[in-house]
C-alpha cells in the first residue's frame, strides 16, 4: 500500500463526507493504492457513523474510535501506529488543508524525503487566519527553527507526510494538536530522518464545525516542548 492517510477527528460531521470525497478523487486520480484512518474520540454528532458508512462505498476506511479525549496530537499518533501504507499523511478533517498538494508530497517522499512539511508561510503559500493569530504563529516557528536548525517555516500544521518506519523510531509524549505536530518532527530529525522540507500549501479556516483549538494552552505548550526537546532529546 501506498498510502495512510490519517484523519483525527472531534465532531466533524459537517465536514467529513466531503472531505473523504475529495480525498479518494485525488487518490485515484494519482493511482495510489491507499487507506484512510479516521480516528474519532466518540464524537456527539455521528461523525463515525458517518465514517462507517463512507466506507461501504470506498472500501478503503477504518474507523478507529478512541474512548479517551486527551487531545488531537495523541489522536494523530493512534492514527499513525495503526497505518500500514508506506507513507503516511496526516491532514485536519475539516477541509482547510488542500487535497491538491497530497501527491506532491507522496512525490517528494519517493524522491528521497523523509518527512515533507505542507507550509502556510512557504513562498506561494498562504491562510486566511487572523493577522494576530499568524504574527505569533509565524514568530514561534522561527524561533522552531532556529533552536532546531531545521529549515522549515511550519511546524506547527497537521499536513505533512512522512515515511512510516519514523514512527518506530521516535517517541512522542505530547498530547495536545501543536505541540505534539512540532515535537514529531523534531524527534524525527533527532533520530536521524533529516531530509526534511516542505512544499508551500493553501491554508482555508474551517467553513463548518468549530475549533477545538485552545491557543492560550497550546502556544506556551509548544514552546516549551521545544526548549524541553532541544536540551533533553525527550
Ligand atoms: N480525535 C480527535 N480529534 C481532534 C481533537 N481535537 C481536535 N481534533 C481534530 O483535529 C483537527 C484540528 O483541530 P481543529 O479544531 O480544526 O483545530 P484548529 O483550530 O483548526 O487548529 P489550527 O488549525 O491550529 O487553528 C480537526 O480535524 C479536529 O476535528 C481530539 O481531541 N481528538
Ligand atoms: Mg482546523
Amino acid at each position: 500500500m501506498d498510502v495512510s492517510v490519517v484523519l483525527p477527528t472531534l465532531n466533524e460531521a459537517q465536514n467529513i463526507e466531503s472531505l473523504v470525497d475529495s480525498l479518494e478523487a485525488v487518490l485515484k486520480k494519482a493511482k495510489l493504492t491507499s487507506e484512510l484512518i479516521i480516528v474519532d474520540d466518540e464524537s456527539e454528532d455521528g461523525t463515525a457513523a458517518i465514517a462507517r458508512k463512507l466506507n461501504t462505498r470506498y472500501g478503503n476506511i477504518k474507523t478507529l474510535v478512541r474512548t479517551v479525549r486527551d487531545g488531537a496530537g495523541a489522536a494523530h499518533l493512534h492514527g499513525y501506529k495503526n497505518a500500514r501504507g508506506k507513507i503516511v499523511i496526516s491532514m485536519e478533517s475539516d477541509n482547510s488543508c488542500d487535497v491538491d498538494d497530497l501527491p506532491t508530497i507522496v512525490q517528494k517522499i519517493n524522491a528521497g524525503y523523509d518527512l515533507v512539511v505542507a507550509s502556510r508561510y512557504a513562498k506561494a503559500g498562504s491562510t486566511n487566519k487572523s493577522a494576530a493569530n499568524m504574527i505569533i504563529s509565524r514568530l514561534g516557528n522561527i524561533f522552531i527553527s532556529t533552536i532546531s536548525g531545521i529549515r522549515i517555516s511550519d511546524f506547527t500544521i497537521a499536513y505533512r507526510g512522512f515515511r512510516r518506519e519514523i514512527i518506530e523510531r521516535v517517541e512522542c509524549r505530547e498530547k495536545d494538536g501543536n505541540p505534539f505536530l512540532m515535537e514529531f518532527i523534531l524527534k524525527a530529525n533527532r533520530a536521524g530522518y533529516k531530509k526534511i522540507t516542505e512544499i508551500p500549501t493553501v491554508y482555508r479556516e474551517r467553513e463548518f464545525g468549530v475549533s477545538k483549538n485552545k491557543l492560550i494552552k497550546a502556544i506556551p505548550r509548544t514552546f516549551f516542548a521545544a526548549v524541553r526537546i532541544t536540551l533533553t532529546g525527550a
